[in-house]
């Protein structure tokens, strides 16, 4: 008997059966098991009531494993589940084996069917907190000055399948629930502020377009293809979401540095009853910023998980993302305009300058989930969820997007009880008198869930204005039923110039590169030429560049040229100066450099909420510092800047055992190539270098001059404060136009 069976008389070994055969020894546990650790707080739904309010007796963690005894789904202890039942131990497997049959028909249905659009996402919990600002709009309790909301982000991308990759050029969703104490308020939001089309009834064309060749499945996670610009390019509304999907915010550094945009106009209610149309923003603390087309490609193929682990590494080093929310407030007029633009448009924008973003609150990110499918995948967003205060306007592609979020969980979530799964639960009272369906969690009590009742004590109320009852603003609808959109939806154009011209050079060079790289995908130079056509009345330049990259004729634009179009330097990502917080330093050590210098500089680059990761020939240590990445498998795409801390020279009090077979090098050679590779990689796509020592042999054979803009050499601690200066403006701009 092993000493783990003495302690736990439950391990016992059985008695051999009877029979022919010798019974199998008993294993051991590997670890020995103890309680499941609790849901989080933040898990937990209130408990189920009945319609009359009673607790039904069941607690929210009632939902989570408990106990130390692996048990079947009906709570009977197993004393093996590594061997199925059989007629000896060389016979057939016997249809009887409950347990067996139980375990492996759950299994048979673990998956569920995917998202169609937005498949693969990454979740985040964290709070919201109002500064109240809002209140004087909008009297929704969640933005009452100082309230404090849990709330859950799910990032996405999508069109790809759930195990694409994260750095594909796409859109990305970026929806938040609020668990307010009015109900949940769900912001199903993109990290682009206009859509593909105007008419809701056209998104499973777009979608259909999207998708990879039904014939082939190809491409993945890619709007390089012939459907795609098919339709973009004979559907001409799509184009203002094309130009921002061929921009660098499509290809996003981080989840934490994407702005988000409710794209739709939405009519906020105040306690007055005064409306206002509101168009709602997120602007990340951390900067916008954007990864350049080179290195998408090579971080998914070194780490197709970079967005998702990007943020979860963020949230454990402490380094917690923070969106300020912002309302751009207009009157609302009874044409539903601002300055000559429709909001009920949604492939158009109000410029900020015209209408400046008023922070309203702030929300940070502060934990992951912990459990992937019980969170991320089973969390349910519908624009449709709103709390007092918050009302949809007329917007086509709004209004369909109302009946669709609910329509589609039926597959999704397998029946029509999602909203009592834990991460969709109101954290308020729930009393809807809705009953049975597939899946029924609650154990309601009460015989009467219908309204008017006598049986249940009249229960539930009604509520009213005064009781917080949700408000259908009584807007004035008349008009012939037709199937149209109004005249100020014709106008496709304009407002993709405007973007055009707003961009700065850099950002107009990769926008033109990302239409050449796409476009050089199609097949059909019929779709080419037809892009090239609506790029000519978008910007002469661009369609030049775009044509000369393809090789084919500069189309005549088909509309007058819009010489009246002013910029917006609003969606520029580049000029501003941006907190660190959160950026990723690599620290690159090997056999000479001194530990006492890498422990300095590693806490000065934490001391300046940036993220170190040494980087060393092999794993271990170099004399205390624990080794985050070896040169096997750090990739200059992880880094936001290089601090090298090699020298020629062994520094005084190198450590001889580090490494000391090979020297400085795992490799053999004076200067590991790897180095090279990371650095010459890293200074072509524009990223600040440092030297903390001298560098020289390494910045020499990765063809980096000393001198180039962004490369600094120098004392330790000057260093990181120089690096700190480079980051806050994202990228050494100084150094494109690059091959990147
Ligand atoms: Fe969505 N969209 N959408 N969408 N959408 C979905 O809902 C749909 C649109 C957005 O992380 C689906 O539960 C229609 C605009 C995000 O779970 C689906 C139309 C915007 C997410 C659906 C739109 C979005 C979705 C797929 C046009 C930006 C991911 C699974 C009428 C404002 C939410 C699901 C998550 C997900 C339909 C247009 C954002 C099928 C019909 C505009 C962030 O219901």
């Amino acid at each position: 008997m092993s000493p783990d069976q003495e302690n736990n008389p439950a391990k016992a070994p059985l008695a051999p059966p009877p029979g022919p055969g010798v019974a199998s020894p008993p294993v051991d546990e590997p670890t020995s098991p103890v309680a499941p650790p609790p849901p989080k707080p933040s898990q937990q739904g209130p408990a189920a009531v009945t319609p009359t309010g009673a607790p039904t007796g069941a607690p929210p963690e009632a939902m989570a494993q408990q106990g130390e005894y692996l048990t079947t789904s009906q709570g009977a202890r197993l004393r093996d589940t590594d061997h199925s039942l059989r007629a000896g131990p060389r016979g057939p497997v016997l249809l009887q084996d409950h347990h067996l049959r139980e375990k492996i028909t759950h299994f048979d249905h673990e998956r569920i069917p995917e998202r169609v659009v937005h498949a693969r996402g990454t979740g985040a919990h964290g709070v919201f907190v109002a500064n109240g600002k809002a209140s004087k709009i909008c009297r929704a309790a969640f933005l009452g000055k100082g309230v404090e909301t849990p709330v859950f982000v799910r990032f996405s991308t999508v069109v790809g399948f759930r195990g694409s990759s994260d750095t594909v050029r796409d859109t990305r969703g970026f929806a938040t629930k609020f668990y307010t104490s009015e109900g949940n308020y769900d912001l199903v939001a993109n990290n682009i502020p206009v859509f593909f089309i105007q008419d809701g009834i056209k998104f499973p064309d777009i979608v259909h377009a999207a998708k990879p060749h039904p014939d082939t499945e190809i491409p993945q996670a890619q709007s390089a293809h012939d459907t795609f610009w098919d339709f973009v390019s004979l559907h001409t509304e799509a184009q203002a979401h094309v130009a921002w999907q061929m921009s660098d915010r499509a290809i996003p550094l981080s989840f934490r540095m994407m702005e988000g945009f409710g794209i739709h106009t939405f009519r906020m209610i105040n306690d007055a009853g005064e409306t206002s149309l509101v168009k709602i923003h997120w602007k990340p603390h951390q900067g916008v910023h954007s990864q350049v087309w080179e290195e998408t490609q090579m971080t998914a193929g070194a780490d197709p998980d970079y967005h998702r682990r990007d943020l979860y590494d963020a949230l454990d080093a402490g380094a917690y993302p923070s969106w300020d929310l912002g309302l751009q407030v207009m009157p609302d007029s009874p044409d539903e305009t601002f300055e000559g633009i429709d909001l009920l448009d949604p492939t158009k924008i109000v410029p900020e300058e015209l209408c400046p973003v008023q922070v309203v609150g702030t929300m940070v990110l502060t934990h992951r989930p912990t459990n992937f499918f019980a969170e991320t995948e089973q969390v349910m967003f519908n624009p449709g969820h709103l709390v007092p205060g918050i009302d949809v306007t007329n917007d086509p592609l709004l209004q369909v997007r109302l009946f669709s979020y609910i329509d589609t969980q039926l597959t999704r979530l397998g029946g029509p009880n999602f909203s009592q799964l834990p991460i969709n639960r109101a954290h308020c009272p729930v009393n809807d008198m809705f009953r049975d369906g597939f899946h029924q969690h609650a154990v309601h009590g009460g015989v009467a869930p219908y309204r008017p009742n006598s049986l249940d004590g009249g229960n539930p109320a009604e509520a009213d204005d005064d009781s917080g009852a949700f408000i259908d603003v009584p807007t004035r609808v008349e008009g012939a039923k037709v199937r149209e959109l109004s005249a100020s939806f014709d106008d496709h154009f304009s407002q993709v110039t405007l973007f055009v011209r707003s961009l700065s050079p850099v950002e107009r060079q990769h926008l033109a590169r990302g239409y050449t790289f796409e476009l050089g995908k199609c097949y059909e130079e019929s779709i080419r030429t037809r892009q090239l056509q609506c790029l000519a009345n978008i910007d002469a330049d661009l369609c030049a560049e775009v044509a000369r990259g393809l090789g084919l004729p500069v189309p005549e634009p088909t509309i007058p040229p819009r010489a009246d179009v002013e910029p917006s330097p609003a969606l520029s990502q580049v000029g501003e100066r941006w907190p660190v917080i959160g950026r990723k330093v690599a620290i690159v050590v090997d056999a000479t450099s001194s530990p006492a210098d890498v422990e300095g500089i590693r806490q000065a680059v934490i001391d300046a909420g940036m993220v170190p990761f040494v980087t060393a020939p092999s794993g271990g240590r170099l004399g205390e510092v624990v080794v985050d990445r070896t040169f096997l498998t750090a990739a200059s795409v992880e880094f936001d800047a290089a601090l090298l801390v090699t020298s020629p020279e062994p520094a005084p009090d190198a450590v001889p055992t580090f490494d000391a077979k090979a020297g400085q090098s795992t490799t053999g050679l004076p200067v590991d190539p790897r180095v090279v590779k990371l650095v010459a990689e890293m200074f072509r796509h524009c990223k600040a270098i440092g030297a903390a020592s001298d560098a020289a042999p390494v910045l020499a054979a990765a063809g980096v001059p000393e001198d180039a803009p962004g490369v600094v050499s120098g004392e330790p601690a000057a260093l990181v404060a120089e690096l700190v200066e480079l980051l806050a403006g994202h990228r050494v701009w100084e150094r494109f136009p690059a091959t990147a």
